[in-house]
């Protein structure tokens, strides 16, 4: 199943500048359902069906925390949030046919490249992540982005099922490279004393403001993965999967969020 080509605003047209101008001030865009009722069901059914198959080849056999400690199936983000990568195909999609290719195009070049895609899902109780970056900066100064972030509410996500929350505009204040005082692995991988405070820490600059908000199925929240954001924790009592899509500029091969070399298919009981 392949979605034909449309774009944000449904009407065939670029998309708008103020999505663009947006995506690039405050670093992150969510936008209302751009997906069909039948493409999310898809989007969900696959997931269901991928998060089963590679749970329970997982098991009971131990997994850490990020990427280094997970598999090439399956990585335990954060207690109880598992990111199981799905490629577009798997899925049934085309990454360039996807609403949000116009905008990611727009901002990462026509030449832009799909680099990961999978769903992450939080199970009920789950905690919130530690505010992170998912990838860093790659020059002193500040750049157009280089990766972007599609995340797709695979059902109704309210407030109490943890939605992703970024950091307002933190993007341009999360450059360890201009700021000798962030530390990079404190960034991308997730670290307790990594807030949006301390990207300002004791200057003038404001605090940059956490917004979260509830998702309605098929809607979705892209951003720059320089951007302070983490997934909210799971209160409630069914686990919480969005798809991911993401894309990243031709040439850009930094990789931080898969790096196991084990596969759980091919390990021994
Ligand atoms: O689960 C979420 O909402 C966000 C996940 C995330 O940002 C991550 O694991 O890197």
């Amino acid at each position: 199943m392949s979605k034909s080509r449309s774009d944000l605003t449904g009407n065939g047209c670029a998309p708008k500048a103020e999505q663009i101008q947006r995506l690039e001030s405050d670093g992150f865009l969510l936008l209302p359902p751009v997906l069909d009722a039948d493409t999310v069901a898809t989007l969900l059914a696959v997931s269901h069906e991928r998060l089963q198959t590679i749970r329970s080849a997982l098991g009971t056999k131990e997994i850490g925390i990020g990427s280094a400690a997970g598999y090439d199936e399956i990585v335990q983000r954060s207690p109880g949030r598992w990111d199981v990568p799905i490629t577009p195909q798997q899925f049934g999609v085309v990454d360039r046919d996807m609403p949000w290719w116009g905008l990611v195009s727009a901002i990462l070049g026509e030449d832009a490249e799909h680099s990961f895609s999978g769903v992450v899902s939080s199970d009920p109780g789950s905690p919130p992540q530690h505010w992170h970056t998912d990838s860093p900066h790659v020059a002193r100064d500040h750049l157009p982005a280089h990766a972007i972030n599609v995340m797709v509410a695979l059902h109704d996500i309210p407030l109490a099922m943890g939605p992703t929350e970024c950091a307002l505009g933190s993007h341009f204040l999360s450059n360890h490279l201009s700021n000798p005082s962030l530390v990079l692995n404190e960034l991308i991988y997730q670290h307790e004393g990594t807030t949006p405070e301390i990207l300002v820490g004791d200057t003038e600059t404001e605090i940059p403001e956490a917004c979260a908000q509830a998702m309605a199925a098929g809607s979705c929240l892209i951003f720059d993965d320089r951007l302070l954001h983490r997934g909210l924790g799971n209160q409630s009592n069914k686990p919480r999967h969005v798809a991911y899509f993401a894309y990243r500029k031709n040439g850009y091969t930094e990789n931080t969020h898969f790096e196991a070399s084990r596969s759980v298919i091919q390990a021994h009981p």
